[in-house]
């Protein structure tokens, strides 16, 4: 079995919806079992600022399925709740990123992980910090560690401590 993080963000429509969806299809998904989540953040737009806030979320999961079987899962998942590429970082319904793959350092053409820039974004470190703080990131150290120097903590913001699924 394979001890996967993956990111939820999305600041279009309703974005919590999308969030509680995607991770209704993951659960559905055969070879995917949910461990954790954690609770939603609402997020400043970093990248292209020029669009609304974020909903921000952590999930842990377990699955058999190498990384890139498991990378077509993820973008069935927001093909399925209607994301659309237009503008690079800009507005999406949903977006899943594959974070961490056990502590493996995978480059490949259509996949990097550690996700690259993770281990700065407060995005992502900050609902990650919640559900495993002790987490090593491979190559720049623990997520406490790293969040402890993160900018932009402050445009992360509390936005629902319990979803509904947990
Ligand atoms: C310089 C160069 C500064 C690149 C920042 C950072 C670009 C992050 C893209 C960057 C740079 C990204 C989310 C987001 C995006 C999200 C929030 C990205 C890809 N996704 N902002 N911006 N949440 N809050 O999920 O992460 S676009
Ligand atoms: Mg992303
Ligand atoms: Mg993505």
């Amino acid at each position: 079995m394979n001890q996967v993080y993956l990111g939820l963000g999305s600041n279009m429509g309703d974005r919590e919806q999308y969030l509680l969806q995607a991770i209704g299809l993951l659960e559905e998904s055969k070879n995917i079992k949910i461990k954790n989540v954690s609770s939603i953040y609402e997020t400043a737009p970093i990248g292209y600022l020029d669009q609304g806030a974020f909903l921000n979320m952590a999930v842990e999961i377990e699955t058999p399925l190498a990384p890139l079987p498991l990378l077509e899962q993820t973008s069935r998942i927001e093909n399925t709740l209607n994301r659309k590429r237009e503008i690079h970082w800009g507005p999406r319904t949903i977006d899943v990123d594959l974070l961490l793959f056990n502590q493996e350092i995978i480059h490949e053409e259509k996949l990097t992980v550690p996700h690259p820039r993770m281990a700065e974004r407060a995005f992502v470190l900050v609902p990650l910090m919640e559900i495993a703080p002790e987490l090593y990131l491979p190559g720049k150290g623990k997520i406490k560690e790293l969040l402890s120097c993160c900018p932009g903590k402050e445009g992360v913001l509390l936005k629902n401590a319990f979803p509904v699924i947990k």
